[in-house]
């Protein structure tokens, strides 16, 4: 199965957390790619520092909750501390898309159910699949992020693919 999964960081050593987070990504399958590095404006609660977000693509056997179970376990070996929603994080790890499926239970939602509002998100997705289409609103990434248009926030690529072994 195909799994892409968002990485952020606001806290701490952000690169080193990132690239931690992709080495303990290849445990769980295969990691095929890696998008750039960008640093990013925060979006909704906005009294905080700017990210660093990724995307990567994840070949997996896990099911759906075993991998968010995994990403969980990744986030906390990595000093996540979850204080009030939206609050800065070290490190979250967020199942954007598994296959074409669409999941709806109370502890996971795929599509992530705000992808598509997202620069931060969209941008590194679509460098990685530009054809990509969204399983549930069956619209193209590239049209959902042209419909941000002067709504989407502030996205800098910060580094090419290889950051993941850099910085
Ligand atoms: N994650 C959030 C809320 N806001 N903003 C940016 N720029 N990047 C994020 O990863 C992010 C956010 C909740 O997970
Ligand atoms: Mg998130
Ligand atoms: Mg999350």
């Amino acid at each position: 199965m195909t799994a892409y999964i968002g990485l952020g960081s606001n806290l701490g050593d952000r690169w080193s957390t990132l690239r931690a987070a992709v080495c303990q990504l290849r445990a769980l399958g295969r990691v095929t790619a890696v998008s750039s590095l960008y640093e990013t404006e925060p979006v909704g609660y906005l009294d905080q520092p700017w990210f660093l977000n990724a995307v990567v693509i994840l070949e997996t056997a896990l099911e759906p909750q075993e991998l968010l179970q995994c990403l969980l376990g990744i986030e906390r070996a990595l000093g996540r501390r979850r204080s009030f929603p939206n609050a800065p994080r070290t490190l979250d790890l967020d199942l954007l898309l598994y296959d074409a499926v669409v999941i709806a239970s109370e502890d996971l939602v795929v599509p992530h159910p705000r992808l598509h509002e997202r620069a931060f998100v969209l941008i590194p997705l679509l460098e990685l699949a530009p054809d990509l289409v969204h399983p549930q609103l069956a619209v193209p990434m590239r049209t959902l992020f042209a419909a941000l248009g002067e709504r989407a926030a502030e996205v800098r690529r910060l580094a090419g693919p290889e950051w993941v072994n850099e910085g």
